[in-house]
């Protein structure tokens, strides 16, 4: 900052330095911000497109732990926040958004791209003010930033003139020392009595689990979940978006339950663990429609917990025991509680426990054998994930775009530690979230191998970012599944129409070429043993690299909605009696 009287955007970027931004997603607008935060060193990965730029910031926060920023203009620009903002409204994921406003002497006058942008975020922010004067930078900021940490996480819109960014900044009375950048920003934790209450329920259960949905991955919590489970020899299922809360290798691990339920799925075989519950402990989950599928899984004779920082989403589906807190310091108060009580009885259950769970992780196995090693041309997904398997370490982070892609993440590889990051949209499941939130993953840890999958579809959604990926040196392995088609939408109107409509094949896409053509490294995949070397290439290597897998169209994921229509109806075993 220079010794003269700072400017709003100077002070605005000294502010988002004080909580430890070191990047902006941002594409030089609002200028006089991004000018002065690149003068103090605050780095801009600068976006082709304001939806990839929101899904980066997302991707950036989920994996460092920190409030992450994205920049856009006003109008157009603004409403092409929403998508990304929605979803990370959904998936509790904190994004400052700095959103330039109109000129404040040309507001209500039909000025340049001016929009509404209070009624605009409305549906898809916690938060959105506009900045009101020179004198209050730092209250906004701030304000911001803790919209954004604090409670549920989610995404806060600073509105800021443009005019009024060009004015000196009025220093404040009091300087603004404290630092908001990280969440979840309050460890609050529910009473005692509440968790002694839960403690006894567990210790005095003949069959509780917990479902771990994605709260369980916020700070410190798979360590402290780590700890519950082996302590209370407890079966943990997660959802789709809480997988990687616990070590899926863990023999009280019962992997992702919710619509992956049909042939050859685990959780075809690990369901029933859930049915006999007649305690669950449900952490950080919205108890969703696919997390549930379809409200179904979680028994009515059951009786339920559920830990959530957002004390709405209790009760929300199931009526629940409240306990409104932090997850990390929730599960450990829970442990340290259930550590003074008697816990023979979790103790002398353990072993039956891990058994059935390993029966189910064997009956699957032996299920997706066939598509694991499927050989030939077309290519199996499923042999892509084998293969994809022996190359991941706990560090590694794995990305998914929507439709297939979350599924045959989620459902086909096994995480390696608590906490290794799967991260998949599924705040709301929008197509073309793959490609950004890896590049945002990426940024987050540079030091982390990032793998990227994508399906042909939704990858078009965000080819332009190959160019950002190369620019910004930004080295990570997109791998796409080319079958030619939109094949959940076609699948899906298959089952429920008996046809499907015109908009579910594409013509030949070359997006090696696309790759090349970014600068990137592109290689094809057209048989079963070209899998293994070019994923290892692409990992290993000190570039970006696209790896375009031609797979068969007729593939789809073991979802329920496919169980007795595109696949063979198979009775229901009774597999644990
Ligand atoms: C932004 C957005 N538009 C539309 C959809 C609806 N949709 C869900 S899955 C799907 C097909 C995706 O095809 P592709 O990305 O090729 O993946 P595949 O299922 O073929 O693996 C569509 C259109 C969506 N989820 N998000
Ligand atoms: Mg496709």
């Amino acid at each position: 900052m220079t010794k003269s009287i700072p400017s709003v955007a100077q002070l605005i970027a000294c502010a988002l330095k004080r909580h430890g931004v070191e990047v902006i997603f941002g594409q030089s607008l609002p200028s006089a911000v991004i000018l002065a935060a690149e003068a103090i060193g605050i780095r801009q990965i600068a976006y082709r497109q304001e939806n990839m730029g929101g899904a980066m910031a997302d991707g950036y926060a989920r994996v460092s732990g920190r409030v992450s920023v994205v920049a856009a203009q006003n109008g157009p620009a603004a409403t092409l926040l929403v998508p990304p903002l929605a979803e990370a409204l959904k998936a509790s994921i904190p994004i400052v958004a700095l959103v330039q406003e109109v000129e404040r002497h040309q507001v209500d006058k039909n000025a340049f791209q001016e929009l509404d942008h209070i009624a605009l975020f409305a549906s898809c922010a916690k938060w959105t003010r506009r900045l009101s004067g020179a004198d209050r930078v730092e209250d906004y900021v701030d304000a911001a930033f803790i919209a954004a940490a604090s409670g549920r996480p989610g995404p806060a819109v600073l509105l800021l003139p443009a005019d009024l960014l060009r004015e000196a900044a009025t220093a404040s009375a009091v300087a603004r020392t404290a630092s908001y950048g990280k969440f979840p920003l309050d460890r609050s934790r529910p009473a005692q009595a509440d968790i002694e209450t839960v403690a006894r329920l567990i210790a005095a259960a003949r069959h509780p689990v917990v479902m771990a949905g994605g709260g369980a991955l916020s700070q410190d919590a798979p360590a402290a979940l780590a700890r519950l489970q082996d302590i209370a020899a407890l079966p943990v299922f997660t959802t789709n978006m809480g997988k990687g809360a616990v070590n899926e290798r863990h023999p009280l691990s019962c992997g992702v339950l919710g619509a992956l339920v049909g042939p050859a799925s685990l959780g075809r075989h690990s369901r029933t663990l859930l049915a006999e519950a007649d305690l669950i402990v449900q952490i950080g989950t919205r108890n969703n429609q696919n997390g549930t599928d379809n409200w179904r899984l979680v028994p009515p004779t059951a009786r339920l917990v559920q830990i959530d920082i957002d004390p709405q989403e209790i009760g929300r589906n199931y009526e629940a025991i409240r306990l409104v807190g932090d997850a990390a310091e929730t599960i450990g108060a829970l442990t340290e509680t259930l550590c003074a009580m008697d816990l023979s009885s979790r103790a002398q259950a353990r072993s039956a426990l891990e058994s059935r769970i390993a029966e189910a992780w064997r009956r699957f196995e032996a299920a997706r054998a066939l598509l694991t090693r499927h050989n030939t041309s077309p290519i199996r997904p499923e042999r892509v994930m084998a293969e994809l398997q022996t190359l991941l370490t706990p560090d590694t982070i794995v990305v998914a775009d929507a439709s297939y892609s979350s599924m045959w993440i989620v459902g086909q590889l096994r995480g390696l530690a608590p906490g290794m990051r799967f991260l998949t949209p599924r705040g709301l499941a929008g197509l073309g979230w793959g490609l950004p939130l890896a590049i945002g993953a990426k940024v987050a840890k540079p030091t982390a191998q990032v793998v990227a999958l994508v399906g042909d579809g939704g990858f078009a959604h965000s080819w332009a970012e190959l160019e950002t990926m190369v620019r910004m040196g930004i080295t990570l392995t997109v791998v796409v599944l080319n079958n030619g088609v939109l094949g959940y939408q076609k699948d899906a109107e298959t089952v429920k129409f008996g046809t499907y409509t015109t908009a579910c094949h594409f013509a030949p896409v070359d997006h090696v070429a696309i790759a090349r053509a970014c600068g990137s490294i592109g290689t094809r995949v057209e048989t079963p043993a070209e899998i293994l070397p070019a994923l290892r290439d692409a990992l290993q290597g000190e570039r970006a690299t696209l790896v375009e897998i031609t797979t068969d169209s007729d593939a789809h994921p073991a979802i329920s909605l496919f169980d007795g229509t595109l696949d063979p109806a198979v009775v229901p075993e009774r597999e644990f009696v």
